[in-house]
This record gives structure tokens, sequence and C-alpha cells, in this order.
């Protein structure tokens, strides 16, 4: 089994620290610290912002309230000018190892609950309506960075293909060893995409060419990369970290 290399490591005392945080949050808010950075704002980049994520605990009734009951729940979108420069990449492996993907045979596998079970190019998914945002990607690990995303707004998709939209689950088989899934009403959030473009660029490799899931109300282990192959299904279908024991939902 791989271990998890985290880009910035955490002291010991500060993942206790987080943990701890993480578990008060819940206690008292149902609120998972990924969740909780993404409406303070704060990066977890490194221990000083567990402070942040404190401090941020205080301000959680009005945000956090204006948030969870605007009924849109959308993430918060950020200017140009706070993209991350060099943005991190992660993965269970090391950059060095990242899946070599031949466009020429490369299609997109659908099943389960769906009326049209086509395989999709890169072109027949440019040719769907396309959507960009600039979000926060947060992983587990204790880093946040901002990026820009595009690609197809997966409610269009999984319309498009006649899918089963009462469906519990959407999951995402990738090229490495990754899957990952994500319940219904996360697929059909505004701001979920099937990611096609990374900034004003095709997805570079390492960042998840040709396709991933951007979804910027969950934590970055919840953004598949590679994907290969999609499943509508009412059977739960867990993920590579999920079935280790991260928290399936870990978002909003
Ligand atoms: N296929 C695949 N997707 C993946 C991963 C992976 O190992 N393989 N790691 C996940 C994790 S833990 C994070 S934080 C993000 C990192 O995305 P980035 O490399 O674009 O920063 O990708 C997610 N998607
Ligand atoms: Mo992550």
């Amino acid at each position: 089994m791989s271990e998890r290399k985290p880009p910035v490591k955490l002291e010991p005392a500060q993942r206790t620290q987080l943990v701890d945080v993480q578990r008060r949050l819940f206690l008292r808010s149902g609120l998972t610290i990924g969740a909780m950075s993404m409406l303070s704002g704060c990066n977890l980049e490194d221990g000083d912002q567990v402070d942040k994520v404190l401090w941020a605990m205080s301000r959680w009734n009005d945000k956090v309230q204006a948030w969870l009951f605007s009924g849109q729940r959308l993430a918060p979108v950020y200017s140009e000018a706070k993209l991350t420069r060099p943005f991190p990449f992660n993965a269970y492996y090391e950059e060095t190892d990242v899946p070599d993907i031949d466009l020429s045979d490369y299609r997109v596998e659908v099943s389960g609950l769906v009326r049209d079970k086509q395989n999709w190019t890169l072109e027949d998914l440019r040719r769907l309506p396309q959507r960009s945002d600039i979000t926060r990607l947060i992983c587990v690990e204790g880093w946040s960075a901002i990026g820009q995303w595009g690609g197809v707004p997966l409610r269009t998709f999984l319309e498009h293909i006649g899918a089963d939209l009462t469906a519990k689950y959407v999951a995402f088989k990738c090229a490495d060893r990754y899957y990952s899934s994500i319940d219904m009403p996360t697929a059909l959030h505004p701001q979920t995409l099937l990611a096609l473009d990374f900034g004003k660029v095709a997805l570079p490799p390492q960042y998840g060419y040709p396709l991933r899931l951007r979804v910027p109300t969950k934590l970055g282990f919840k953004n598949p990369k590679h994907i290969g192959a999609i499943v509508v299904t009412n059977e739960y279908p867990g993920g590579y970290w999920e079935d280790q024991g991260y928290n399936w939902f870990s978002g909003i």
C-alpha cells in the first residue's frame, strides 16, 4: 500500500492540532476542515495556518450560515491575480510516474444507469457547452492552491447521456489505479466540471491529462485525474483514499 506524500510536511504536533480542530469543527457545525477552509478562504499551507483556522472558527456563525442557507452553496471564486504558481502536484506516486496516455485511442467509457452508453472522445466533450472557474483545491494533507479549470459541467454531460439523475452516485475510474466517487447532488452542482483545461491550456499530464474531475466543494482527493470511465450507480463505489479510511463525503 502506498503512503501519502504531502508536498508540505506537517509536524506531528501540528497534525494532532489539525485533527483536533477537525473534530471540534465537526462537533460544532457538522463541517469538515476542508469545508471550513473553503468558507474562511484560509490557505492551509503550513502549521501557522492552523491558527488561522482556529481564528476563522470564531467567525463561522455569519459566514457559514449565509453560505449553508443560500441554497446554491457555491464555492468561492478568485481573480486571476490569485492563481497559485507553480501549482502543486499530488498523487499517490511521484510526478515522474504520471501515466502516459495515448490520445489516438483515448475514449471515456460510460456505464451504469444511463440511456446512452457510447464512448466519448475529447472532441466530443469539447462540443458540449463549457464553463471555467478559478477555485481553490484543498488537499487533506494540509495545503491548498488556487487554479483555473475549464470543461463541461458534469450536469450537462449527465443530462446529455440520459443519466438517471435520481441515482445515488457518480463514480470515476482513472488511467492509474485511482478511483473515486461523488454523490449525485454534488455531481449536479454548477461548479462541478469534467475539466479539459487548466488555465488557458489543455490539462497538462501531471494535472490530470486528458480529463479530470474538478469539484471545488470537495477535498482534493475527490478530484480524480486521468479519467477513463464514468459510472452512474446506486451501489456505493468508494474510492482509493476513501477505502483507506478517508471520509467519503469530504465536502459540503
Ligand atoms: N488519478 C489520480 N487522481 C488524483 C490523485 C491520484 O493519485 N491519481 N490524487 C488526488 C489528490 S490526493 C489530490 S490533492 C489532487 C491533486 O491534484 P493536482 O495534482 O492537480 O494538484 O488530485 C487527486 N486526484
Ligand atoms: Mo490530496
